[in-house]
């Protein structure tokens, strides 16, 4: 029997994964099974009448086709996946869940997970997967294969388990580590690159090299410490930011300081052109125009009165830019701002 790819997590990116799995079900993909790590998930899913509502606002073509989102370019999925009572062993899960409950929702299953089990982290932010290690595999020999996902696409949920794709862009996928732990053979023969080929390439899955997967997750960082904060302060959608006078100056100071920090992550030698100010600048505005009309994960967050993985992005650029002596007071204030609204709503 083919090794089933179970997802935990079925927030917006869970969702867009689990509906591009599952529309693959029965062709050449493994099969697909959800884990839910709260009972009240599993209720949701049973009213839900076991079904990912997804719908996007592009034709096949890439042609933006409208917004307020079309439902009925939607597709419905039939069940999709089950609860696996055998407590089998897991060789590929997806890791979707928000970064702080990562922890929390891994622990239950951990003796379904080893060595040679893979886990893709598919969320915002960093630092993770340090805490995982620490507290779930704090053995190295025992440890499964950490995969960084990173997802440039811009999703929506409307309710527990229905979404919009709003912003089209690759899910970027490489093992998280030193260049010695893969080789770009390896990847080749992985299983997990059936991804691939998920519902006709809808999830555009674009493999990298350690390496270059770090250069995209601090990539990825500098974006979200930005667009996300901001979005929220000016309560509005991703394109809005850019426009928006208060945040203009919010934006450059935030920019100055991740970039920095960033550069002072790159692996050795690594520091090239894509991490100067300007190119940073650049890639901010181009993905806050290509997801302009999506809602931040971190605003979608707010309005649902969720946490937020605030402290994962600005929080973690804080945390580096403290130890390494770099200027990081405008993150600090983002996380601060973004913990009032947490806990005080009305304070936005
Ligand atoms: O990753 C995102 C997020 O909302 O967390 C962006 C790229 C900003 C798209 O909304």
């Amino acid at each position: 029997m083919e090794h089933p790819i179970y997802i935990l997590g079925l927030g917006n990116m869970g969702k867009y994964v689990a509906y591009a799995l599952g529309r693959s079900h029965a062709r050449n993909l493994p099969p697909t099974r959800l884990i839910f790590h709260r009972r009240g998930l599993l209720d949701g899913w049973i009213a839900a009448d076991r079904r990912i509502r997804y719908s996007t606002e592009f034709d096949e073509r890439g042609r933006t086709i409208g917004y307020p989102p079309a439902i009925r370019f939607g597709v419905e999925l039939p069940v999709l996946g089950v609860i696996d009572p055998r407590q089998e062993h897991i060789k590929y899960l997806i890791v979707a869940t928000k970064a702080h409950l990562t922890r929390a929702a891994l622990t239950p299953i951990k003796h379904r997970l080893s060595r040679d089990s893979n886990i893709i982290f598919l969320q915002n932010g960093m630092g993770v997967m340090d805490e995982v290690s620490h507290a779930i595999f704090p053995d190295p020999a025992t440890r499964p294969t950490y995969w960084a996902g990173i997802c440039h696409a811009g999703v929506y949920s409307t309710s527990r388990f229905s979404s919009v794709h709003a912003g089209q862009g690759p899910l970027i996928l490489g093992i998280a580590g030193d260049s010695s732990t893969s080789s770009a053979l390896r990847y080749d023969q992985h299983p997990l690159m059936r991804l691939r080929s998920a519902n006709g390439g809808m999830l555009n899955v674009q493999v990298m090299e350690p390496d270059a997967i770090l250069r995209h997750q601090l990539a990825k960082l500098v974006v979200n410490s930005i667009i996300n904060p901001l979005s929220v302060r000016c309560n509005c959608k991703n394109g809005r930011v850019l426009e928006d006078p208060g945040a203009r100056r919010l934006y450059d100071k935030l920019l100055m300081e991740a970039g920095a920090i960033v550069r002072a992550l790159l692996p050795q030698g690594a520091l090239d052109e894509d991490f100067s100010d300007t190119a940073l600048d650049a890639l901010v505005k181009r993905v806050a125009r290509q997801t302009a009309n999506n809602i931040s994960s971190m605003l979608q967050d707010i309005q649902a009165g969720r946490r937020t993985e605030v402290r994962y992005i600005n929080g973690y650029l804080a945390l580096h830019g403290r130890r390494l002596g770099l200027p990081h007071r405008t993150h600090v204030g983002a996380v601060s701002f973004i913990r009032k609204i947490e806990s005080d709503p009305s304070v936005s």
